[in-house]
């Protein structure tokens, strides 16, 4: 019922609704929804309490509530249906335990992630209310070795989303990093589930360091977030809505028209590695080339020392800049 409350609160945009319509409408005693208000109050939502009134909702930027976005959203199916966590472990993991039930498109927030993951294991920082934890649920009709290429799609999304939101020049490290001003601002895990010819779902984990003012020290040389290159606070709610639109359109136009071109001109575009010398690193192994492209297929085209062309494909190696993370 609580949630109920919430939504009717936010339908009234601001203005008040009576103890008693919504006792009527939920047909509880008004006590009980004062008890309900208490305990929204509680979790951090501003209500305010009006005498002959009643009660009325009062903007906070800083609470993810998923009425309140999803009224916002202007999406068909990303993000319509939408959870807000205040802590979880993982949003990946979240979405995995729900993704058989549920719908295509669910998106799954929390304020906080004790145990965010990145590729291979390794660990996501995720503090909370200072970033977007977020991961999105997909249930295309595509065989899993088309999944890597919703990296590219995520990542095209963030990146269109930081630059109009923010202003900010954030580029994209192929295959899944979004860096600003050499350093990682935002990372992209993908994971999926399915049979050999068809997909079951897909977790597209995406986390933007928005308001972080400090990283671990392990990390400070790679991090960065969006506070640190603006100076100025943001607002995570902007940015969420954008990144979920952002997506939408150009996963549409990859499943129903177009396929990746779209996708594929906003990471060329915005590369920030395309004509640039990097490392590659497999393994212990490194070597120095030339990157030379991203393919109509979200691959990387190389050139090594000794003239060789090569395609390299996402999560067969990862990529440093020649003098740095990138
Ligand atoms: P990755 O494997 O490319 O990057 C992980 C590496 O990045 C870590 O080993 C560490 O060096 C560095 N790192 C850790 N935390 C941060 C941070 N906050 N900012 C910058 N660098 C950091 C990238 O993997 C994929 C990250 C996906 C995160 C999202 S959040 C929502 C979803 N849930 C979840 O558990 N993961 C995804």
């Amino acid at each position: 019922m609580k949630e109920k409350i919430l939504e009717a609160l936010y339908q009234k945009k601001g203005s008040y609704i009576s103890g008693e319509e919504l006792a009527e409408k939920f047909n509880v005693s008004r006590t009980a929804i004062w008890k309900q208000i208490n305990l929204l109050k509680k979790s951090g939502h501003k209500i305010e309490t009006a005498n002959k009134k009643g009660y009325r909702i009062v903007a906070n930027d800083e609470k993810l509530v998923a009425v309140e976005l999803i009224q916002r959203l202007e999406t068909k199916v990303i993000g319509q249906k939408m959870i807000c966590l205040d802590t979880i472990d993982s949003t990946n993991n979240y979405a995995k335990k729900i993704a058989k039930e549920a719908e295509d498109g669910t998106v799954v927030i929390s304020d906080e992630q004790v145990g965010g993951r990145g590729r291979l294991g390794r660990n996501w920082s995720s503090p909370k209310g200072e970033g977007i934890w977020m991961s999105i649920i997909l249930k295309p009709d595509i065989p899993p070795t088309e999944g890597s290429k919703m990296t590219q799609i995520a990542a095209a999304a963030v990146c269109q989303a930081i630059r109009a939101t923010t202003g900010l020049d954030v580029l994209i490290k192929w295959p899944n990093d979004i860096i600003l001003n050499g350093k990682k601002v935002c990372g992209i895990l993908i994971e999926m589930s399915g049979e050999l010819n068809q997909v079951e779902y897909i977790i597209v984990g995406i986390g933007v360091n928005v308001n972080i003012k400090a990283f671990p020290e392990e990390i400070l040389d790679k991090a960065t977030s969006l506070y640190l290159e603006k100076k100025q606070s943001l607002q995570r709610k902007e940015l969420i809505l954008s990144i979920l639109q952002e997506f939408e359109k150009l996963f549409e136009n990859y499943t129903v028209g177009e396929g990746l071109a779209s996708t594929i001109e906003v990471c060329r575009k915005y590369s920030a590695m395309i004509g640039k010398e990097i490392r590659l690193i497999q393994g212990n192994r490194e070597e120095s080339v030339l990157a030379l492209d991203i393919t109509e297929e979200g691959i990387l085209k190389i050139k090594r020392e000794n003239g060789e062309e090569d395609l390299i494909l996402s999560g067969e190696v990862s990529i440093r800049g020649k003098n740095g993370y990138i």
